[in-house]
């Protein structure tokens, strides 16, 4: 490009161009949950929730949020992100440049864990601030178009007594005209996690899609009859039957089980992607944003996806999954959760079963901040 093609661009580009963080900011909240959710690694009644918001020299603000499960490993998070933060201040928002920078650290700290999630909030953050300041949604401003997206409901159907499914299942078919569910399973006895799913299939029917998630909570010597047996269920995939980090555990299930295994929430970094797919310990991939590392490390997953042929879905953080499965080439479901929503100036749609992303610059989220003082906790 010619100076004289850049003296004639947009001034939103140029803006763009020029931003610089000046500040930022982590606020800690924990929010109800409007269903409790039962589940192998745990029972969760609560949310904590980390809010980053990167403010730039320009007066533009890019937000991201972190979900670290417990309000513990949000407290120990805490530090990271805002050590991080303060390093990014007088940098240019430059998301890329700022990840591979933070290489350096990872080499000292450590790849995976704490270090990986801090860089993706802030991740996350910056993208939304880019995408702000070039007027863009932040699916547009990666080249895609925002057409909603296929979505399954993942709000409910804990480990509950089978008889009481089929209810709740209805319920969340009719939240936003849903055609897919998630049902957790990994009840003491084998035989109540098959009535389980099926007596969400009866009341469903057989146009649903449902998909099972053991949360980790199998020994491969459990797994192998468990999983033949679900295999008669019609279910779209068995998620994480085995410690996320068992490769060869994976694949030995993989081979001996006809429904698709799906791993993901837990990959840390696209490496640790490539490794899983490359064991071939999955059949199908869902990264977490805050695990996969932010918008890059969620980009860089999905050249992987593409070219092992893997279909990729997502791992809550629905608003922003929400863009990137718009230019993920094998995109599969969004996992629907709202569970970000009682902080959410302007919740995220969800209509016919698929999610409709805000047309507005960035990612869309922005807080209502009565609410966030509202749930505000010191950790
Ligand atoms: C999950 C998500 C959030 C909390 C507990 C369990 C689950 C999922 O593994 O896939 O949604
Ligand atoms: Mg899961």
């Amino acid at each position: 490009m010619t100076g004289s093609d850049a003296a004639s661009r947009p001034t939103s580009a140029r803006a763009a161009d020029a931003l610089v963080v000046r500040e930022v900011t982590v606020r800690s909240i924990v929010v109800p949950f409007r269903r409790p959710l039962r589940t192998k690694v745990g029972d969760f009644s609560q949310w904590p929730l980390l809010l980053v918001d990167v403010t730039s020299e320009e007066g533009v603000t890019g937000r991201g949020y972190l979900a670290p499960y417990l309000p513990r490993a949000a407290a120990a998070l805490l530090p990271v992100l805002r050590d991080l933060g303060a390093e990014l201040r007088g940098r240019p928002v430059a998301p890329a440049a700022a990840f591979d920078a933070a290489r350096g650290w990872f080499s000292l700290a450590g790849y995976q864990g704490l270090a990986l999630a801090a860089v993706a909030g802030l991740d996350m953050a910056l993208w939304d601030a880019l995408a702000q300041a070039a007027g863009l949604p932040l699916a547009r401003l990666l080249g895609g178009t925002l057409e909603p997206v296929p979505a399954y409901n993942s709000n409910g159907l804990g480990l509950l007594p089978p008889e009481a499914l089929a209810e709740e299942a209805l319920e969340l078919l009719a939240e936003g005209g849903f055609t897919a569910l998630k049902v957790r399973v990994g009840r003491d006895s084998p035989a109540d996690d098959v009535t389980a799913v099926r007596r969400v299939r009866e009341a469903v029917g057989d146009a649903v899609t449902l998909v099972a998630d053991y949360n980790q909570s199998l020994t491969l010597a459990e797994a192998l009859p468990r999983c033949r047996e679900l295999d008669g269920e019609g279910l779209a995939w068995i998620e994480e039957p085995l410690r996320y980090d068992d490769l060869s555990g994976h694949a030995h299930l993989a081979r001996d089980t006809a429904t698709p295994i799906m791993l993901g929430e837990n990959f840390y970094g696209p490496r640790s992607m490539l490794d899983a797919i490359r064991a071939q310990a999955c059949d199908l991939a869902m990264p977490d944003l805050m695990r996969i590392g932010g918008v890059t490390g969620w980009l860089r997953a999905a050249a992987l996806a593409d070219v092992t042929g893997t279909p990729m879905s997502s791992h809550l953080y629905p608003e922003v999954s929400g863009h990137l499965l718009r230019v993920t080439p094998t995109a599969h479901w969004l996992e629907w959760q709202d569970w970000a929503h009682p902080v959410l100036a302007h919740p995220f749609e969800v209509r016919d079963g698929h999610l409709h992303l805000r047309d507005v610059p960035g990612n869309g989220l922005e807080w209502d901040e009565d609410a966030v003082a509202h749930h505000h906790v010191q950790l």
